[in-house]
């Protein structure tokens, strides 16, 4: 008995011992580096990397009568009403690409131009984004076309949207017809945008259309989201097999808020499953969320990757529910209130890596009016990718989000992510300081 004491004694010294070490050594459970001594000018890129900026249409285009208009006075919102009213002045701001020296450029279509009433079709506004494509690419700026981010026709939601299966062939249908004219010119597609942002935020938090609370309904939709992508991508992939198809990840992570608790680390574990392992689940191995989507399989040519923050998760969850984040003590609070995390931006990579394709940056950036933050942000950002792809990560392009300050869904014109200031009176652009820094950036490498 005595030897079973003294052994279990030890047993517990030991643990309390390599704890005590570990916790010396790492005060949080991820990785944060020390920043005062890294030099985040000293990047380099490869020859034929991508250098871009991002919008969508609802954001930016103006005038709009779509799922998202709709929500917007349901919920009293502010209304997007004009945006950019880049439906007017696209060539004005394509103006603005050339002067930044972008390579490529990521836009959306807007579904509801084109098919306002289901089965009409307005040819015109079909030409008019043929258009664009065509003046992208006579200023040698690759376009990279989104087919949903976020909106869609008001009709197309009345019927369900994305959580009535029978609703897909109509996405695929409007799908099919945007690449049968754009393709012969258009290489590289983005199916939809941020497929757990759009589930979580409107099915779970009920921030977006069509503002719905339900677990049930948004697993629903997570998987109908996916099979939609991959019918997408199957149909497009016959009509063009050299075309490259893929869809823009929103990788987030969660990180236990205190490392010590026993609740914060395995709900960490749950939601980055649920927001991130599962979806890679799903093209890895056809099936999500206990649910086979054989067509989803290896349905991407290049995965696109969204990243903005990590979320430290734990008890105070319910703060989530209130788009609030807490930050560890060094962090630097951005406007939108989650931290300046570039560490994770390491992670991310490393998270999509696994799917053994190409790397695009589809998006990445911070909610800067004053732009005090955002120069900073750039150039850690830039610095952990330049140190990913040195290292090996197939990573071919980075689209700052977003080219000018526009109508950031729930939160109104309040977010300014721009490197151009838009002054939503008189439409005005001017670049920012961090504009012409990534302008520098862009010249130099
Ligand atoms: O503005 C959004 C974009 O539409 C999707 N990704 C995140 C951005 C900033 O919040």
């Amino acid at each position: 008995m005595w030897v079973t004491i003294l052994l279990s004694a030890f047993i517990a010294f030991v643990i309390f011992k390599i704890t005590l070490i570990s916790y010396r050594r790492r005060r949080y459970p991820e990785p944060h580096y020390d920043w005062s001594q890294i030099n985040t000018d000293e990047i380099s890129f490869p020859q034929d990397f991508h250098w871009g900026t991002a919008t969508a249409a609802h954001q930016v285009e103006g005038s709009l009568s779509n799922n998202w208009s709709t929500h917007e006075v349901v919920k009293g919102l502010e209304q997007s009403g004009f945006a950019c009213d880049h439906w007017n002045r696209w060539e004005e701001d394509y103006n603005l690409l050339s002067e930044l020296g972008v390579s490529s450029y990521r836009c959306s279509i807007e579904w509801s131009r084109l098919e306002p009433e289901q089965g009409v079709w307005k040819e015109e506004a079909l030409q008019t984004y043929s258009a664009m494509v065509d003046d992208l690419i006579a200023r040698k700026i690759r376009p990279v076309i989104t087919l949903h981010h976020f909106s869609h026709p008001q009709w197309w939601e009345a019927k369900g949207g994305f959580a009535d299966k029978d609703n897909i062939a109509a996405f695929v249908h409007y799908c099919e017809r945007v690449f049968d004219t754009l393709s012969d010119r258009v290489d590289i597609w983005v199916t939809i945008n941020e497929p757990t942002v759009f589930s979580s935020m409107g099915y779970s938090l009920g921030f977006f259309p069509p503002g719905r609370r339900s677990l049930r309904l948004t697993l629903r939709v997570m998987r109908h989201v996916m099979l939609a992508h991959a019918r997408v991508y199957r149909s497009l992939k016959a009509k063009r097999p050299d075309a490259q198809i893929g869809i823009a990840k929103n990788v987030t992570l969660f990180d236990p808020r205190n490392r010590w608790s026993p609740i914060d680390w395995p709900l960490s574990r749950l939601l980055e499953w649920l927001w991130n392992g599962a979806w890679r689940n799903g093209i890895t191995n056809g099936r999500m969320l206990f649910t086979a989507i054989p067509e989803a399989k290896d349905s991407l040519d290049f995965v696109g990757l969204n990243y903005y923050t990590h979320v430290l998760t734990g008890l105070s969850i319910g703060a989530l529910r209130r788009l609030e984040f807490p930050k560890r003590d060094q962090e630097v609070a951005t406007e939108f209130g989650y931290p300046m995390y570039a560490e994770g931006f390491r992670r991310a990579i490393e998270f999509l890596a696994p799917l053994g394709v190409p790397i695009e940056i589809t998006e990445n950036g911070v909610a800067d009016a004053a732009d005090t933050l955002r120069p900073e942000h750039l150039k850690r950002h830039l610095w952990v990718l330049s140190e990913a792809i040195k290292d090996g990560y197939d990573v071919r392009s980075y689209h700052h989000w977003s080219l000018m300050d526009n109508f950031e869904w729930a939160e109104g014109y309040s977010m300014r992510f721009g490197l151009y200031h838009v002054d939503f009176e008189t439409q005005e652009r001017t670049l920012r300081s961090s504009g012409e820094l990534y302008k520098e950036i862009i010249s130099s490498n």
